[in-house]
């Protein structure tokens, strides 16, 4: 495949075309990740996340440097599912990260992960792929966005770092988005600030004594203190001997395996449920005059549509 060529090159437009199939869900996209995929599972990533403002671009955009620095070819991903049509949230960002280079050896995207059935995450899985074929070691990535979106984040990548700040990331609201069950690593960003040293203690009350053990360490942006220990403490969380990738990465295709598969049949039994018609609506027109109840209705179908399947 001649576009598989220009990714192992590392070649920007390849890259750039390659990401926005996979991003629009084309149907090239099975050929392409077929064409590389057994030249990936070498990359290593690093999902930012945490509320809106609390510094995840401008940190990332600090580290890259270090990251060089410290020889790593980096990619940024920002996920932004909240704005898939404008893209605007990423040239907001693109000016935000100015402190990042033109570089050959970073190379930056957002994704919007349009019409992706199984969303994020599966786009977010093969975009990584890309990367890592066209050689890039460390592929960091920016959620934007609150939710379900960082969760499903943290299953797609090797370590999750936590962005909190005083000023937006307190622990109430830390401890609602469930984000004191997802990081590897708790960052108390703007130490600038007022508030952070209350912050830092609470997260360190927070996930002080789970089991995983989660870093958590103070930054600036601004001052730029504890930047470069970041970056150092990332890459040697990173290069941990007790990190078994491999079995890692095991479980990683596991659960992708068990969502595409689901993905599938939902979508197969979707059709044929709505090409059951008659049995579809005479069952509805039940339904509204009471005459069934919702759980025998959707018995009777969902049995229908795998004794289908079956035959
Ligand atoms: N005082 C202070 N301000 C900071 C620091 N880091 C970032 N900021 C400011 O905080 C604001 C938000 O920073 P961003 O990097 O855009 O935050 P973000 O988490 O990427 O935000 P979203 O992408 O919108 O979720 C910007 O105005 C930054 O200049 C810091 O360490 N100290
Ligand atoms: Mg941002």
């Amino acid at each position: 495949m001649h576009l598989a060529k220009g990714i192992i090159n590392s070649d920007p437009r390849s890259l750039a075309k390659a990401i926005s199939i996979i991003d629009n869900n084309e149907p090239e996209a099975h050929d392409l990740i077929k064409a590389i995929f057994n030249m990936t599972g070498g990359a290593r990533t690093v999902g930012f996340t945490g509320a809106a403002g609390a510094g995840k671009s401008s940190l990332i955009g600090k580290l890259i440097t270090h990251f060089q620095q410290l020889g790593h070819k980096t990619a940024v991903l920002a996920v932004d599912p909240s704005s898939p049509l404008t893209g605007g949230a990423i040239l907001g960002d693109r000016v935000r990260m100015e402190g990042i280079s033109d570089d050959e050896n970073v190379f930056m995207r957002s994704l919007a992960s349009r019409g992706a059935s199984g969303g994020i995450s599966k786009s977010l899985r093969n975009v990584i792929r890309v990367l890592d074929a066209a050689g890039f070691g460390l592929v960091l990535v920016e959620s934007v966005g609150a939710g379900q979106v960082e969760v499903d984040i943290a299953n797609v990548v090797n370590l999750t770092v936590v962005v909190l700040s005083p000023q937006t990331g307190d622990k109430i609201q830390a401890i609602k988005a469930g984000l004191n069950e997802i990081g590897d690593l708790y960052v108390i960003n703007k130490s600038d600030l007022e508030g952070s040293t209350t912050l830092f203690n609470s997260i360190l009350d927070l996930v002080g004594d789970i089991d995983r053990k989660p870093t958590i360490a103070k930054t600036s942006v601004r001052s730029g203190n504890g930047i470069k220990e970041l970056a150092l403490t990332i890459t040697n969380l990173l290069s941990s001997k007790n990190i078994n990738y491999k079995a890692k990465e095991k479980v990683m295709l596991e659960s992708e395996l068990k969502e595409m598969v689901i993905d599938k049949l939902t979508q197969k039994f979707y059709t044929m449920l709505m090409d059951k018609n008659d049995m579809y609506n005479h069952l509805v027109d039940e339904l509204v005059h009471k005459r069934i109840d919702p759980y025998r209705a959707a018995e009777i179908l969902a049995d229908s549509l795998t004794e289908v399947s079956r035959s």
